[in-house]
């Protein structure tokens, strides 16, 4: 296919597109792990299993304790009532139930504490190879009976279209805040689906993410890509008690179903860009997104910055 431009002078990676190209995907251009072993923390086998799956799983990351004061500042954050129909609290699609709360590194200190912890941001430096800052935080909550899934998709394709991100150089750090089991709509991965980009068709409508946050239907890959690639890799769901790290690539596809049990199925969710892939225009898309869902690197953000 032909190189795409957009709001940028050339597309590395273009989707969003009104018609099919002749491949269903491209390969990755770079390297998926950028640093080196010899630095830490993550031990040379852990990174060549990030570098071959597209993400890791480390069960008991954090200590109980840890995970205790975690999850009652979650429930503080939840019981705030000038939290509520802002737009960076996100409700269910059929009820008025929190699913996300975004920019929650700037809601609270406790999570901020959390995003800035060297066990994390030493991890992420690692894995993207030089200085990184926070692109986006968030709690996902899924509600009991009333939590939703999440398509398949690679939030790498929304940061580029959406965001202006250029390159994939960033990691996404998931901090399980219940434990995940496999009724309560765990994260699914598809392993090494973050070596290639899967082109997805269809035109980013004005104000997308009003709908996607809640259900996303633009930027997810179609039904033959996820056939072959599922074909050729099938689907994996880390499941484990509350505490536990997932680090993946911000290219690997994942999805999730709904939470049918009666209690949350929570996560901490740190998105980490290194600091040389700063978003600028978006890719795929008119007008960039609010910054609740996508930080500068300097950015102070506050529940009135618009
Ligand atoms: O919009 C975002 O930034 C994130 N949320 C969704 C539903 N898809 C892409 C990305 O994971
Ligand atoms: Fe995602």
């Amino acid at each position: 296919h032909e190189d795409v431009t957009f709001g940028n002078a050339f597309d590395a990676y273009p989707t969003r597109l009104s018609d099919a190209t002749g491949s269903l995907w491209q390969d990755r251009k770079d390297a998926v792990v950028k640093g080196r072993a010899e630095d830490g923390p993550l031990s040379r086998d852990q990174l060549a299993r990030f570098e071959r799956d597209g993400f890791l799983f480390e069960p008991h990351f954090l200590a109980d304790d840890e995970v205790g004061e975690l999850r009652r500042e979650l429930a503080a954050l939840l019981e705030r009532d000038d939290f509520r129909g802002r737009d960076f609290s996100i409700t269910e699609p059929d009820s008025q139930e929190i699913r996300s709360l975004f920019a929650v590194h700037f809601l609270s200190e406790r999570f901020r504490r959390l995003a800035e912890d060297p066990r994390l941001t030493g991890r992420a430096r690692q894995i993207v190879g030089g200085d990184v800052y926070v692109h986006q935080s968030r709690i996902n909550y899924k509600p009991g009976f009333h939590g939703k899934g999440f398509n398949w998709h690679s939030d790498f394709e929304t940061w580029h279209a959406e965001d202006g991100m250029p390159e994939m150089h960033a990691v996404s750090a998931s901090i399980v805040l219940t434990d995940n089991h496999h009724y309560n709509g765990p994260l699914m991965l598809i392993p090494g689906s973050h070596k290639v980009f899967v082109h997805c068709l269809g035109e980013t409508p004005e104000d997308h993410h009003k709908q996607s946050l809640k259900s996303q239907e633009f930027g997810v890959p179609s039904h033959e890509a996820l056939r072959r690639l599922i074909g050729a890799n099938g689907i994996e769901a880390p499941t484990g008690a509350a505490g536990g790290l997932l680090l993946f690539d911000c290219n690997t596809l994942h999805g999730s179903n709904a939470n049918m049990s009666p209690d949350p199925r929570s996560n901490a969710f740190f998105v980490y860009n290194r600091r040389d892939n700063a978003c600028h225009a978006p890719y795929g898309a008119k007008r960039p997104r609010p910054s609740f869902l996508a930080h500068a690197p300097d950015e102070v953000w506050t529940p009135d910055t618009h």
